[in-house]
């Protein structure tokens, strides 16, 4: 297995906080800071669009993150209730301390993980990504967190660990969707070893230098910048090294919409709904969606001689 050096992470990935704080002030300069709002109430489709989006369409202010009112506001946590601002509302009474991580599978390093450990021993980074949600909207979002290789290979994984699944924690008493049948609960997810491995992979710990809130999967959550948001796994308890593809959540709950690999690719359409354009949370305009989220350089090689057209 090769595994790329964080060196060979283009700088573009990784933005200091004065770098992107100045590039969000510079929205709220020229008042898009408000329209961001608005966008959001009117969404896309108005004649508007073309003539706002203008605005944006220079290569520096082309991924200038979302602000932490929409990174925080705006999420997807269906254990906390399926409307976008259910899981601020409702995860208040969600306890991420003390935590616990069981690891467990092929690895000879097994067990169960207190967080501290779980993370001490790795230098905490800043990775600017892009998500690109399912549902054709996106952000830019400043996350802190552990590059996942790391993490794991303190695990020790063995040669038949082929994959590796993760889940989320299982606590209806503070997880309202988790007392209705929105979902199979608990929600579970997974990465091929070397996707695992991948340098752009992370365990996200915090978000524009805070920790991560309830809403955004605290304490610690999967970030795989090239996938559909759906394998960004929240508030995981369990880490396990199988020999055999994992099921993932949104596959069981519907198999013909959804696959295991969950790539970014404009060529292959949702079954409902385009996946060719999306719309940056903020703006009017929509924009082309790129191949593997913008991350094609970097990941395209892991799927040499694979259908991506079957494999989705
Ligand atoms: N446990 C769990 N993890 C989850 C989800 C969920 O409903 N439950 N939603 C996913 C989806 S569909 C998306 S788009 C991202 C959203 O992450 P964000 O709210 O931090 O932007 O989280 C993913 N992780
Ligand atoms: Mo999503």
């Amino acid at each position: 297995m090769i595994i790329k050096r964080p060196s060979d992470i283009p700088s573009s990935e990784i933005t200091p906080e004065s770098i992107y704080l100045k590039r969000r002030e510079f929205l709220e300069k020229v008042g898009l800071g408000g329209v961001g709002v608005a966008a959001l109430a009117v969404g896309s489709g108005t004649p508007m669009v073309g003539r706002v989006g203008a605005l944006f369409a220079s290569e520096k202010q082309d991924d200038a993150p979302n602000s932490y009112e929409e990174v925080t506001s705006y999420n997807n946590y269906y254990e906390f209730g399926t409307d976008k601002e259910d899981p601020k509302a409702n995860s208040g009474a969600f306890k991420p301390k003390p935590w616990t991580v069981k690891v467990d599978g092929f690895c000879k390093k097994g067990g169960n993980y207190a967080y501290d450990d779980l993370i001490k021993a790795h230098k905490i980074e800043d990775r600017t990504y892009r998500l690109r949600c399912v549902e054709a909207w996106s952000m830019v979002i400043p996350w802190q967190g552990i590059p996942l290789g790391a993490m794991l290979a303190r695990f020790e994984p063995q040669p038949s660990a082929k994959y590796v699944a993760f889940e989320t924690v299982m606590r209806p008493a503070e997880m309202p969707g988790q007392r209705m049948g929105i979902l199979p609960w608990p929600y579970v997810e997974g990465l091929r070893m070397d996707e695992a491995m991948h340098p752009l992979t992370i365990m996200a710990t915090g978000v524009y230098g805070k920790p991560l809130p309830n809403q955004n999967g605290a304490p610690i959550r999967l970030i795989a910048p090239w996938k559909y948001g759906f394998k960004g796994i929240k508030s995981i308890v369990r880490i396990s090294f199988v020999e055999k593809e994992p099921r993932t959540t949104w596959s069981i709950a519907n198999p013909s919409e959804y696959g295991f690999y969950a790539n970014v690719n404009p060529e292959v359409d949702h079954p409902r709904w385009t996946q060719a354009s999306e719309r940056r949370i903020g703006e009017f305009r929509r924009r082309r969606t790129l191949m593997f989220n913008g991350y094609a350089d970097q990941v395209a090689s892991m799927y040499a001689g694979m259908d991506l057209r079957k494999n989705y």
